[in-house]
């Protein structure tokens, strides 16, 4: 389909009409196929794409809006220079040259003197392997700045996946279809995962029974048969009551535990001390609940859970998604293949890492890394022993980290430090980008090529530019090639093009030539991955017991680690807040898309009716809401969705856009997650007031 012309019968003079196959860069599981329609070097249509089934000719409202967004007025389509204070948005134009020679220059100055003190921020505002961290990644290992540790979304889930399972490995997701028990678990499907959300309807429609495991009465636990609104952070309780009851039960694969498993007479002996009525203390859910969710897991199969991320963003999420993982070991759901779990696929692509991003260019230095999450407070960080040299210059692409971050109080302040040169790659003015000294114009997917992997599938999708790049815009890999030519590097590898790279990310593990014609390819994975165990452990088992956690002092067995913040611990700030994403936006991206903007309307507080009594709050109110690390204004909307004691600030806006120019990160704050030092956005304490109208 990619290089078909047709001739568009519709209009009076002939066009030349083309369609071009890619693939949606956002951070979603989804990784829709994409048919984008060009007439006269214009796009004028992105569609999904009939033929590749995941994607099923679907697109969310979100990316049907790619083209507004591509030509969206206020795109930055030239290099721009700081021309007033950092945050006051006052920028000037400058040819490229200019921006490059200058930028090359600075950073080449603080490289000479230590490279560590340079650090890139970026995250997944395109997953492309092409665009994100293939040619940036070679030139900061050239230049040997500081490495940065991308925890921002899946770090606890990702790392309890791995000490529990060997990888982020799972189901197929197709085969939900199949599945008689579907547990929607931390997620809302409709919102952010669409298109397992119509997997989820066809077991639906063939009778399966789903339940939604949920804090916030969401569109998904809407369309559910139950709905379970346990507290924040409380779903390691609820797992190891399920595991009690399938234990007192005897609703447990024997065969399965003896033959596939590590660790499971220590977790027995763990489970039993969790009887339903003590998790339905802390979950604050009813003991019937918790027992019925464990006898039709017990007892229906294939039963199929879809975790997400959702539920890792607190204190124990690392060990909450270990229990979870767990579950399917303990009944042999991984026989069937509509049975077993999936958080996320991302670990069964070969992508191959090294190709991409030349860590050997480090040439056996081993600089320091940074932790994403932690940015407000590490550019606050004067130079010491322990943390290495202060933070002088920041180089930020794919990534939104002003209005992202966690604690943005303190993120504001360090990006508006005088003495730190910040150099934005973006699309837009955003709230980071206004702290900039220099905006550089990147281009967008229907510009550049790239090529993709999944995390809520198993196809490999490559994407084809169908556009010129708009204005003076460049992909994010010629701005580093750019860079390195301007500061005179010259290892080869900083100059591969974008097709070549394309070509290395999966070397002759994908047929290239059929991704070229296809625009996809479908990995060959069995269907049922671990009917005969074979997880991809160090023991090949499903590890209840973590050998490699004990050995790093931690509890080799996951448990229930209550909240940074537990509810009910603070008399000061009783509510617990939860910021889940808006279903319009994809994090911070696309706020600014006005068709998208009017849908969503303007920031809200959603709060259950008791709460905002007790508080004297009326539906539509401005409220305010604030901890000890700030406070934030917005619209309070008094909802069911809420359940008495939780709050829901839906993110993740803009914070130009906001009331008082803040979004609900002004309140979440810097605190790590037990594994894989992540955020912890959803373990927050607030209180909130009404504010007196003036
Ligand atoms: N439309 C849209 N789609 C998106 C995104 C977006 O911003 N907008 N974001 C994308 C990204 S970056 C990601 S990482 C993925 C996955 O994104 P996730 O962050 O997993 O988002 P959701 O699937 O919406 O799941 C979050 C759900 O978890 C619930 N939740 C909050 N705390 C807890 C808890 O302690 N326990 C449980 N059980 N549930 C809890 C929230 O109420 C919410 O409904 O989605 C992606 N898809
Ligand atoms: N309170 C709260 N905070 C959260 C979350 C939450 O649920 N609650 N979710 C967290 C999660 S899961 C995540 S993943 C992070 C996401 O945080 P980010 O990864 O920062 O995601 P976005 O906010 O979408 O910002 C991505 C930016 O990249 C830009 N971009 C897109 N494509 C390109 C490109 O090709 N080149 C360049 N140079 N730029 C490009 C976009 O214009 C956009 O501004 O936020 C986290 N923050
Ligand atoms: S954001 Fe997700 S659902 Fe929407 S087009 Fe992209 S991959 Fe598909
Ligand atoms: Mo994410």
């Amino acid at each position: 389909m990619s290089n078909t012309i047709g001739i568009s019968p519709s209009v009076s003079f002939v066009k030349a009409s083309r369609q071009v196959l890619g693939a949606c860069p956002h951070d979603c599981p989804d990784t829709c196929s994409l048919v984008t329609t060009v007439e006269d070097g214009v796009a004028v249509k992105v569609q999904g794409n009939p033929a590749h089934s995941h994607t099923g000719g679907v697109l969310c409202t979100k990316v049907s809006r790619y083209a507004e967004r591509t030509y969206h007025p206020e795109r930055v389509l030239q290099p721009l220079r700081r021309a007033g204070p950092k945050g006051s948005g006052r920028f000037e134009p400058v040819s490229w040259d200019e921006a490059l020679a200058d930028i090359a220059a600075r950073l080449g100055a603080i490289a000479q003197r230590n490279p560590e003190a340079i650090v890139p921020y970026s995250y997944a505002g395109t997953m492309g392997l092409v665009q994100s961290e293939s040619i940036a990644a070679r030139f900061f290992h050239r230049l040997g700045a500081s490495l940065l540790d991308r925890t921002i979304c899946a770090a606890a889930g990702g790392e309890g996946l791995t000490q529990t399972l060997g990888g982020k490995v799972g189901m197929k997701v197709q085969f939900f279809a199949e599945a008689r028990l579907i547990l929607i678990w931390g997620s809302n499907s409709i919102a952010s995962n669409l298109h397992f959300w119509r997997l989820a309807q066809d077991a639906k429609r063939n009778g399966a029974r789903l339940v939604c495991i949920d804090p916030r009465r969401t569109e998904t636990a809407d369309k559910c048969h139950e709905h379970i609104a346990l507290r924040p952070g409380t779903d390691a309780a609820l797992a190891l009551a399920m595991m009690h009851e399938l234990i007192v039960h005897d609703w447990v694969d024997h065969d399965y535990l003896a033959r596939h498993t590590v660790g499971w007479e220590a977790l027995r002996e763990r489970a039993l001390q969790w009887p339903p009525e003590r998790a339905a203390d802390i979950c604050g859910v009813p003991v019937e609940q918790i027992k019925a969710l464990a006898r039709d897991y017990g007892t229906t199969k294939p039963a199929a859970i879809r975790l997400n991320y959702g539920m890792q963003r607190v204190r124990g999420g690392g060990n909450a998604a270990r229990l979870v993982a767990s579950l399917p070991a303990l009944t042999g759901a991984w026989r069937h293949r509509a049975g077993g779990m999936l958080l996320s696929s991302s670990g069964m692509f070969p992508v191959d890492r090294a190709a991409l991003q030349r860590p050997d260019l480090l040439g056996g230095r081993t600089p320091r890394t940074i932790n994403m999450s932690t940015i407000g407070d590490d550019l606050l960080r004067d130079s010491s022993a322990g943390f290495g040299p202060r933070i002088e210059a920041l180089v930020v692409y794919n990534s939104n980290p002003v209005a992202v971050a966690p604690e943005s109080g303190k993120v504001v302040q360090g990006f508006a430090r005088d003495d730190l040169f910040t150099v934005v790659l973006e699309h837009f003015r955003t709230d980071t980008a206004d702290y900039a000294d220099y905006i550089l114009p990147a281009t967008t997917q229907l510009e550049h090529w790239d090529v993709h992997m999944a995390y809520g599938h198993t196809d490999v999708l490559l994407n084809r530019p169908a556009i010129a790049p708009v204005g003076q815009a460049r992909p994010n890999t010629q701005i580093f090639r750019d860079l390195a030519r301007h500061m005179g590097l010259q290892d080869a590898c900083l100059f591969d093009s974008d097709e070549d790279i394309c070509r290395q990310a999966y070397g002759a593990r994908v047929d290239f030539d059929a991704l070229l014609a296809r625009g996809h390819a479908t990995l060959d994975l069995p269907d049922a991955p671990f009917a005969d165990g074979g997880f991809p452990t160090p023991s090949g088992k499903c590890e209840f017991f973590s050998e490699r956690l004990a050995r790093q002092g931690q509890d080799g067995l996951p448990d229930y680690l209550p909240n940074h913040e537990p509810a009910g611990s603070s008399t000061r700030y009783p509510l617990a807040m939860i910021s889940p994403p808006a279903r319009n936006f994809l994090n911070s991206s696309f706020v600014n898309v006005t068709s998208l903007r009017s849908i969503e309307g303007e920031p809200v507080l959603e709060i259950h009716a008791a709460d905002a009594a007790a508080r004297g709050i009326d539906n539509g109110a401005v409220v305010r809401i604030f901890n000890d690390r700030g406070e934030y204004r917005c619209k309070a909307e008094v909802s069911a969705r809420a359940r008495p004691g939780v709050v829901h600030g839906l993110g993740i806006w803009w914070r130009k856009f906001g009331l008082d120019g803040t979004n609900v990160n002004q309140l979440t704050s810097q605190k790590l997650t037990d594994l894989g030092r992540g955020p912890v956005f959803y373990d927050c304490l607030v209180e909130v007031q009404a504010v007196p109208a003036a």
